[in-house]
């Protein structure tokens, strides 16, 4: 069923069940969640035990993938999972904390594939149990563990013999190989191998590039986040931010020691809003919700929107900005020569509409009437008039706002 934002006219995308499934989905809710996922510990053989809950791995998570690796290298198998909803990863690292031996093998085919693929190891311990291990391109959906062969030896420091059976080959049997990590290539002995040092140095954090929305349908937005005819005067960022963010702080603090050219920094703190002024902090999230079609999940901080001398917002930035990002930004939108679709694209392309960005308010009308904003998306109808009436789907809307307050009357 396709969940894209079709841009149906107003009033009748709601008595649509895809409309209802999208507005599902963008809410974060997902279609296979609150299963818990589940482990069962193999008995030796002989049966399966259920260990989900003690183990902490009944998470309600809509998994998708597993991986099992042993990603610490301290020879227990810890385990990566994919989800369709966030997190989409999980590190599980397996902090069960037994010292028992183990044995990792890293098998390379000389004759066969060099990635051993299809190999089978049966590893027999002293106490006559054998353990069977297979190399697979590949496992569950879209994932693949690691290649490394992974033996848990218990109280034994050796594994009393080890038979290879390489895909195509004959085997190859090797005896008495000590606990620890081996690579084998095809018919030649085992080597031991360097695990990695666990003083590797970290590489020092690189700043990512900057999360910015340049807007192709730019929205006026003067009246809604309360800014006067004085206020934008001059281009304005109005920045969100919170108490305890880290972000947050540092974007103040270099604010603060260089504050931007040709832009009016106007702060708002979510902690502060929640107090003062909540009915403006839902306006800012329900803009926010408009661009990045995703609801009912709080606004990221620090969160920016720039809005220009007319009123119209032109970009967002998510996270800390570059003075050199930003002013470029300014110059563009000041100077009007630049194309907001384009920009917005990852490669050029011909358009076969005129590509100058417009404001397109009517869509986001019917957010603020989805949100029950009914009195607030008035007051924004008669802000923007001129450019409402324009558009064709405008006398539905508000007859859809009508009904609306007809059903509310007592
Ligand atoms: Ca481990
Ligand atoms: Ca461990």
């Amino acid at each position: 069923m396709p969940l894209g934002n079709a841009g149906i006219g107003p009033g009748i995308g709601n008595s649509d069940p895809a409309r209802q499934l999208q507005l599902m989905v963008r809410s974060g809710l997902s279609f296979s969640g609150n299963e818990s996922h589940v482990i069962f510990k193999n008995e030796k053989g002989k049966s399966f035990k259920d260990i989900s809950s003690i183990s902490g791995l009944d998470l309600k998570d809509d998994g998708r993938a597993v991986c099992f690796s042993d990603w610490d290298q301290d020879g227990d198998l810890d385990v990566w999972i994919s989800n369709r909803n966030g997190p989409q990863i999980r590190y599980l690292k397996n902090n069960h904390g037994n010292r028992n031996n183990s044995l990792t093998l890293k098998l390379i085919g000389q004759k066969c594939n060099s990635d051993a693929i299809g190999a089978r190891v049966i590893l027999k311990t002293d106490d006559g149990l054998t353990q069977t291990r297979t190399i697979n391109a590949g496992s569950g959906f879209l994932s693949q563990s690691t290649k490394f062969l992974h033996f848990g030896l218990g109280e034994f420091d050796k594994a009393n013999e080890l038979t290879i059976y390489w895909p195509g080959f004959k085997p190859q049997t090797i005896a008495g190989l000590s606990a620890g990590h081996y690579s084998i290539r095809q018919e030649l002995e085992p080597a031991p191998f360097q695990i990695r040092s666990r003083d590797t140095k970290r590489a020092s954090p690189i700043r990512k590039p900057d999360d910015r929305t340049l807007l192709a349908q730019i929205l006026p937005v003067s009246s809604i986040f309360e800014l006067s005819e004085n206020d934008i005067q001059k281009p304005s960022l109005l920045s969100i931010t919170r108490d305890e963010c880290e972000k947050c702080q540092n974007q103040l603090k270099e604010w603060n020691e260089a504050p931007p050219e040709g832009v009016e920094i106007k702060i708002q703190n979510i902690d502060k809003l929640k107090i003062t002024k909540p009915g403006l902090l839902e306006l800012f999230q329900i803009t926010y919700d408009h661009f990045f079609d995703i609801f009912s999940r709080a606004i990221p901080t620090p969160v920016s929107f720039l809005i220009d001398t007319n009123g119209n917002l032109r970009s967002i930035y998510r996270g800390q900005i570059r003075p050199e990002t930003l002013s470029k930004d300014i110059q563009m939108i000041e100077s009007g020569g630049y194309d907001g679709r384009n920009l917005s694209l990852p490669f050029p392309g011909i358009w076969s509409s005129e590509s100058n960005p417009s404001a397109r308010p009517l869509n986001f009308v019917e957010d603020l009437v989805d949100a029950g904003k009914i009195s607030m998306a008035e007051k924004y109808i008669s802000d923007v008039r001129e450019t409402l009436v324009k558009d064709g789907l405008f006398p539905m809307l508000l007859k859809r706002i009508e009904s609306i307050k007809k059903e509310r009357r007592p």
